[in-house]
């Protein structure tokens, strides 16, 4: 049986189980990290020697870094679907994973930082805005891109458009006024069409980090997903 060590409401971890559900993989969650704790002990480190979540156990064999989990669940279940089988679709899968990484995640999980996890009266407009402007610079080579493909390799959604749908969520859900993307916003309503998506990325986030130590609490009484 697979299991993912994570909290599911972190940005790194919800890409991973997105891909799991997409492939309907049977898998359990362990919940770590954050108000779950466990990273501190040595058997995690034994999965995970850099003490971060996410992390896999397939069998005996275990992962760790994101992306490279989201690879390994595409090409071992669904090969010629979500990891597609052309060696150039397949680089454009990764190109635009890697992207996802370097150059749209940082600015909008900032952002994310300075409006959801900031309390209101502590929040710094200037810097929202900046971050703001960053992040659509970034989205906006997205949208070029996304003007001639419905998803990121081309007809057919696949391991490309996962990390940056993550992403996507976010900056969508922000409190902030948002200069117009057509061709991203039209990707993001056919992610918002997948039921793997809705019920495992599009979830509400807190306000407050007492609200958030309670949707963690109320994940760990839920016992899974
Ligand atoms: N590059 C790593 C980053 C992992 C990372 O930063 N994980 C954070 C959560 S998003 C973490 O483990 N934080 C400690 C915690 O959640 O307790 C990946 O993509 O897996």
């Amino acid at each position: 049986m697979l299991e993912i060590w994570g909290r599911p409401y972190s940005s790194n971890v919800i890409p991973v189980i997105w891909t799991a559900n997409e492939l309907g993989l049977d898998y359990t969650l362990q919940l770590a990290g954050g108000s779950f704790g466990k990273l501190e002990t040595d058997a995690y480190a034994k999965i995970n020697p850099n003490r971060m979540i996410p992390a896999i156990k397939d069998g005996d064999f275990a992962l760790w870094e994101s992306l490279s989990i989201v690879r390994y669940l595409c090409d071992r279940y669904g090969a010629g679907m979500l990891s597609p089988s052309d060696i150039q679709t397949r680089a454009i899968a990764d190109q635009w994973m890697e992207w996802s990484a370097s150059r749209a995640f940082g600015p909008v999980i900032y952002l994310f930082f300075a409006t959801v996890r900031t309390q209101p009266d502590r929040r710094d407009p200037t810097k929202i805005e900046k971050l703001r402007d960053e992040a659509h610079e970034a989205l906006t080579i997205l949208d070029a891109h996304l003007a001639d493909h419905p998803y990121v390799c081309g007809d057919d959604f696949t391991m490309g458009d996962i990390p940056l749908g993550c992403v996507a969520y976010r900056y969508f859900n922000v409190e902030v006024e948002r200069p117009p993307l057509p061709n991203v916003e039209a990707w993001y309503r056919r992610l918002a069409q997948r039921p793997a998506y809705q019920n495992h990325v599009m979830r509400h986030f807190g306000t407050n980090p007492d609200e958030w130590a309670a949707l963690e609490k109320a994940c760990a009484s839920e016992g899974v997903l």
